[in-house]
């Protein structure tokens, strides 16, 4: 039920380069970039869903367990690798937690934020994904 998209990656002997093209690597228009970083150890994110959010997080340095429900089921993903983005589609539980240390999580968002398009209570999320 997860779905990925794969960023370009260019190696040369000087390290990688990663490329994101808006539309044509991202499948929506990107209107908001922000990165989550200096996570404490142990810290949790996340613990919420969006009505029409879509979003592709990237673990652009180290490494986290993102955790998903959606209308299909339950997944955990592991966040490893800079090359790989996680689509976060909307109406889908998100909590985030084991951040290694210096992780870096950059994020491509389809919507400008808004703190209406929140759903922060599981309940009203269970409720929402059962219709
Ligand atoms: C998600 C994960 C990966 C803003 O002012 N602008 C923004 O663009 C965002 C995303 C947040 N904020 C404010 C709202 C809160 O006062 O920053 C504070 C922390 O936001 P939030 O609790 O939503 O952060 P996370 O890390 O729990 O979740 C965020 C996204 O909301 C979420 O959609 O997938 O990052």
């Amino acid at each position: 039920m997860a779905s990925f998209v794969q960023l370009p990656n260019v190696v040369d002997f000087r390290g990688d380069l990663t490329h994101i093209e808006a539309e044509k690597t991202i499948p929506f228009e990107i209107k908001r970039v922000y990165f989550i970083h200096g996570v404490p150890v142990g810290a949790e994110r996340g613990g919420h869903a969006h009505k029409n959010l879509k979003q592709v997080i990237i673990a652009a340095a180290g490494s986290f367990t993102v955790s998903l429900e959606n209308s299909e089921g339950r997944e955990e993903v592991v966040m490893d690798s800079p090359d790989r983005g996680l689509y976060l589609h909307a109406l889908t539980w998100r909590e985030m937690s084991n951040f290694s240390p210096g992780t870096v999580c950059l994020v491509l968002a389809s919507e400008y934020f808004s703190e209406n398009d929140y759903i922060r209570e599981y309940d009203v999320f269970k409720e929402m994904i059962r219709i």
